[in-house]
């Protein structure tokens, strides 16, 4: 499995971000200017900083994923309509830190119409604010520089009514995450990948499992084949032996495997900046018992409904309330809660074994932006839209009126899901999920 692991091209498709300024800039019209800052860099510790990850707006729009960086986009403005402040070149730094596109670089590879360094952004933002009615600006992403360009906005005001900035202020935030929500087929192609690798990596992990592994160890088999693919985990992964698959964000990963347990793994690739996002639940012997199976089956069938309900004109919660059907129907039937479907729904009975949602969006962000809801309704699901589908069921140990049998056993399991005109494409289809499937490849593994 590693050794088909091609060698991967890390820069970024700049056709995409182009496009998409093209787009954001009909919505700005020559009224409108926006205004976006890199996520600043944070330390660890002393001088180590933690490793740099662009965020995803910035990214989206510039493919540009060094820091200190300002983009603007000013159309009709005299020197371009595409802006961008960066670090200079300076060759100690790059000789210590790594390379930098520089101002020439950034007008040259990134298809900026004009580039200055990042020192001269208070000088010239005035000039390029100025007759402009609207700016548009993230909220909440580079807090300091956002406070800034408002502090700068309103030095400019102060000034009269010749420099004329803008009276209006709106959020760029919705405006790109409404862009992102609907993904394009360059992005869906990249988590194509994001995917193919993550399941790659769930696959290993599932033949290296076996009683006395620890959960930290399937964790790095996961790593490794993500680093072997030039990827990245998407977020902390989460490996939960036993008791610790019914804890939603375990990332200690840090007990042994103990025969007959149960091991939850959510665990995704980021590929180019597009994440992966899969959770299986296998058990470490190998062999599922009669009762793991048994929460098991119910789990599978409410994934496979809420996959199934993925279909365009849908509301966006028709997979969470499919899904959600199957698991209450499922614990009517083992005894855990009493009343028909309806009841259980409405007074939330089900909320102790299943307390999250069923989906979220999935793109640049694991989470990924874009309202669910629009004036209160779910929006339909449309084409292009990207989400996941993991029902889970969890029985802590000291359930109250649950056999003992069942203490202990967390499941989940979730597959990332394209909407398109023909149906649901799931994209993590190569990871076994069914117990059969999942049991032969493990029968398979190297153990002696
Ligand atoms: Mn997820």
């Amino acid at each position: 499995m590693i050794s088909d692991v091609s060698h991967l091209d890390h820069a970024d498709d700049l056709a995409g971000p182009a496009r998409r300024r093209a787009a954001l800039a009909a919505v700005l019209g020559r009224d409108g200017i926006a205004v976006l800052a890199a996520t600043p860099e944070r330390n660890r510790n002393n001088d180590v900083d933690y490793p740099y990850r662009a965020n995803s707006d910035f990214r989206y729009l510039t493919g540009f994923v060094e820091p200190s960086a300002i983009a603007v986009l000013a159309p009709g403005a005299e020197i371009g309509e595409y802006i961008v402040f960066c670090r200079e070149r300076d060759p100690a730094a790059e000789t210590w830190i790594g390379k930098r596109a520089g101002t020439e670089g950034v007008a040259r590879e990134y298809g900026a119409d004009a580039a200055f360094p990042i020192d001269e952004f208070e000088a010239r933002i005035g000039d390029l604010l100025a007759r402009r009615k609207t700016l548009y600006t993230t909220q909440g992403i580079n807090p300091e520089f956002e406070t800034q360009l408002l502090a700068r906005l309103n030095g400019l005001r102060a000034r009269g009514r010749h420099a004329e900035p803008p009276e209006t202020i709106v959020s760029l935030n919705s405006v790109v995450h409404e862009m992102r929500l609907i993904k394009d087929a360059d992005e869906i192609a990249l988590m194509r990948q994001a995917a193919a690798t993550s399941a790659a990596g769930h696959i290993a992990a599932m033949q290296a499992a076996e009683p006395g592994v620890m959960e930290y160890q399937l964790e790095a088999t996961l790593h490794y084949v993500y680093g072997l693919a030039g990827m990245h985990w998407a977020y902390p992964t989460i490996v939960g032996a036993g008791a610790n698959g019914c804890i939603l964000h375990y990332i200690e990963n840090a007990a042994p495997l103990a025969d007959g347990d149960l091991v939850l793994i959510d665990s995704g690739a980021e590929y180019r900046g597009y994440a992966g996002d899969i959770t299986r639940t296998f058990p470490a012997n190998g062999r599922f018992s009669d009762v793991q199976r048994r929460l098991y089956d119910i789990v599978l069938a409410a994934n496979e409904a809420g996959i199934a309900a993925c279909t365009v004109g849908a509301p966006a919660s028709a997979p969470h309330q499919a899904a959600l059907a199957v698991l209450v129907d499922g614990l009517i039937a083992l005894g855990f809660v009493t009343g028909d479907r309806q009841t259980v729904i409405e007074n939330e009975r089900y909320k102790p074994f299943f307390m999250h949602g069923t989906s979220h969006w999935l793109g640049m962000d694991v989470h990924d932006v874009g309202a669910y809801k629009k004036d209160g309704e779910w929006r339909p699901l449309a084409a292009g839209m990207v989400l996941t589908i993991e029902p889970g069921l969890y029985v802590p140990p000291g359930s109250e009126g649950i056999d003992e049998a069942y203490w202990g056993i967390g499941i989940r399991v979730e597959d990332d899901v394209v909407i398109t005109d023909d149906g649901p494409e799931v994209l993590t289809g190569d990871v076994p999920k069914t117990p059969d499937r999942i049991e032969a490849l493990m029968a398979s593994n190297a153990r002696s």
